[in-house]
């Protein structure tokens, strides 16, 4: 092939949010529009880093992938990348491209530098819906804000691109490597299986053993739901095939390039179908619900922990999980490194931290910020409300990681109890949690697809309400007496422990006397309007009061943030899309 110089010119809004560059189809489909960030982002990392290089391109599967992935094999090997690593027709979930950076040897003995993953996470697909694009680095990790800002500046001056020509599309439903003579020597594309590595690294972390025998025991019943996204193509190897699982256990593990025409977010209003057949829906299903079920969401690093008609907040999941680490799950026998939350995540965590004598961190939304705690060995398990779990066998949370977390405990404390005795649920597991350790009361509301305007003048509002708190207590005061006062407030601002890098406006935080917290977030993972993020957390130590309907026992919390915040006013919403 030869090397072919294209002209272009830039196009407005190219920023990666919080995981990437999410928009629709439609606008990743212009011309050039998608060459721009990819050429942008080879000129952030430099020429020392992309020539020779090897990397890895693949997604969620999701619609407009395959052509991606196309585009950008010719356009590696014109900027001198060496290897291109293809998952099988083009899918890798979020984690196993981080696993693969970390852990795949390629034939020849190569080892990947980056990667380009294909998604936009939990947004829709298809042609009427979102595609995505994130750069990933040598650690497994999402490019640090470093990289991101450098590769938007790129995208407002880029002027060309360069792209191989005469280099035919690759056959990526086959495996086994292709080379081709470039004019700088061989190239070469190598499609592998998308599943192989992930399943290797998740049998040395877990015990395969003790989890199949709860699998299989006639007590326990199961039920995962990939919601068609890409943890389908892992499902069945690891569920069925690796722990014997019953394939009826699978919900929706066809990945599918417009995820059935659904909503691939894992959650108690998008995921339907699991809900219902869990027993929590209103639909009342004649049959017992499984004592277990979950749920991924498009590119599988999301995850939903539910037991039998009993919802699990991701908050106290992550909280749960550290705390049985060390005695479930082999990985962790030497003991946790430290712990790391994102800052609206409920602080259960926090407790749990304390009471092992954990090292403890609090960090931006968005995954890229554990990255550095753990490459520095001061974290080994970490979360976010927004149904993120994972740890440091990789720099992505992990969907089936925190799946197969939730197995190990439960086939540990269960470890007597196959044979004969009562069967400890996921309930069970997290009420006798909340008496140990109290419980955070926690909910979320998405108001999705507002005006950005209105988003805006909303959180400009409540930043100028914050420089008066005795204002902000008066006005607490004239909408509800059983609500404690508001004794500090702030815009969260980080400072990374290990490289000192200082990011702004991470979110605007109201914390109460009692240890209750209200925060307000935009999010920076939507492709269209704005969408507002309302967290209400409240803690109850007495385990005599832990027991409570959570919207119940938040009323009067959630009363005073949309007041307090003039919700409506802003927005023209009197209810949230979605709640969690
Ligand atoms: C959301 C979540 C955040 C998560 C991010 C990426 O971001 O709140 O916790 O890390 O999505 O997840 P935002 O900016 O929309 O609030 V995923 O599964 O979309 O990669
Ligand atoms: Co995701």
């Amino acid at each position: 092939f030869k090397v072919a110089r294209v002209e272009t010119t830039p196009f407005d809004g190219q920023k990666p949010g919080t995981s990437g560059l999410r928009k629709k189809v439609k606008v990743f489909m212009q011309p050039h529009y998608l060459q721009n960030f990819v050429q942008s982002t080879f000129n952030a990392l430099g020429a020392d880093k992309v020539r020779g290089a090897t990397l890895v391109v693949s997604g969620d599967g999701r619609y407009y992938s395959k052509d991606a992935i196309q585009i950008i094999i010719k356009m590696a090997a014109a900027n001198g990348v060496r290897r291109i690593w293809v998952g099988q027709n083009g899918l890798l979930s979020t984690p196993a491209v981080s696993a693969v950076i970390r852990e795949r040897v390629g034939p020849d003995g190569s080892k990947a530098n980056g990667a380009f993953i294909l998604t936009a996470s939990h947004n829709p697909g298809g042609p009427h819906e979102d595609f995505g694009i994130k750069y990933n680095m040598e650690n497994g990790g999402p490019a640090p804000e470093g990289i991101t800002d450098k590769i938007y500046s790129n995208t407002t001056t880029i002027k060309e691109y360069l792209i191989a020509e005469g280099l035919p599309d690759v056959d990526i439903s086959i495996i086994g490597v292709t080379s081709f003579a470039g004019p700088e020597g061989q190239f070469d594309v190598d499609v592998f299986d998308s599943a192989s590595d992930y399943v290797k690294l998740m049998k040395s972390i877990f015990d395969f053993q003790s989890i199949q025998k709860l699998l299989t025991s006639p007590k326990f019943t199961f039920c995962y739901d990939a919601l068609h996204g890409v943890a389908g193509a892992y499902a069945k190897r690891i569920f069925v095939e690796e722990l014997g699982a019953k394939e009826s256990s699978l919900l929706n593990c066809v990945p599918k390039e417009d995820f059935g025409g659904g909503h691939p977010d894992p959650n108690l209003t998008y995921a339907k179908e699991l809900v219902a057949r869990m027993g929590l829906g209103k639909t009342n299903t004649e049959q017992e619900p499984p004592e277990f079920g979950a749920a991924a969401d498009g590119d599988a690093d999301r995850n939903m922990i539910l037991g039998k008609r009993f919802f699990v907040t991701p908050s106290d999941s992550v909280a749960i999980i550290a705390a049985n680490a060390v005695q479930a799950i082999p990985y962790f026998s030497g003991g946790l490194k430290g712990v790391a939350r994102s800052m609206p995540t409920s602080a259960a965590l926090d407790v749990v931290a304390k009471n092992l004598n954990l090292k403890f961190f609090e960090v931006p939304t968005g995954w890229k910020f554990f990255g550095n705690l753990m490459d520095a060995g001061m974290c080994s398990v970490c979360g976010e409300e927004s149904f993120g779990t994972g740890s440091d066998h990789i720099r992505e949370k992990d969907g089936i990681w925190a799946v197969l977390a939730w197995l190990s405990i439960l086939a540990y404390k269960n470890k007597d109890n196959l044979g004969g005795g009562k069967l400890v649920s996921v309930e069970d597991i997290v009420r006798q949690h909340w008496s140990t350790y109290g419980r955070h009361y926690y909910t979320r509301y998405d108001y999705e697809n507002v005006d950005a305007g209105g988003a805006k003048e909303l959180m400009a509002y409540l930043v100028k309400l914050q420089s008066s708190l005795t204002e902000v207590n008066n006005i607490i005061k004239g909408i509800r007496s059983d609500v404690s006062k508001v004794v500090h407030a702030d815009e969260f601002e980080y400072k990374d422990p290990v490289d000192g890098s200082i990011s702004k406006h991470q979110g605007i935080r109201y914390l109460f006397e009692d240890g209750s917290r209200l925060v307000f977030r935009l999010s920076g993972t939507g492709s269209e309007g704005a969408t507002i993020r309302l967290y209400i957390e409240q803690y109850e130590k007495d385990s005599s009061k832990t027991g409570r309907d959570s919207q119940d026992a938040l009323a009067p919390l959630v009363d005073v943030a949309l007041k307090l915040s003039k919700m409506k006013e802003f927005t023209g919403r009197s209810v949230p899309t979605v709640i969690t």
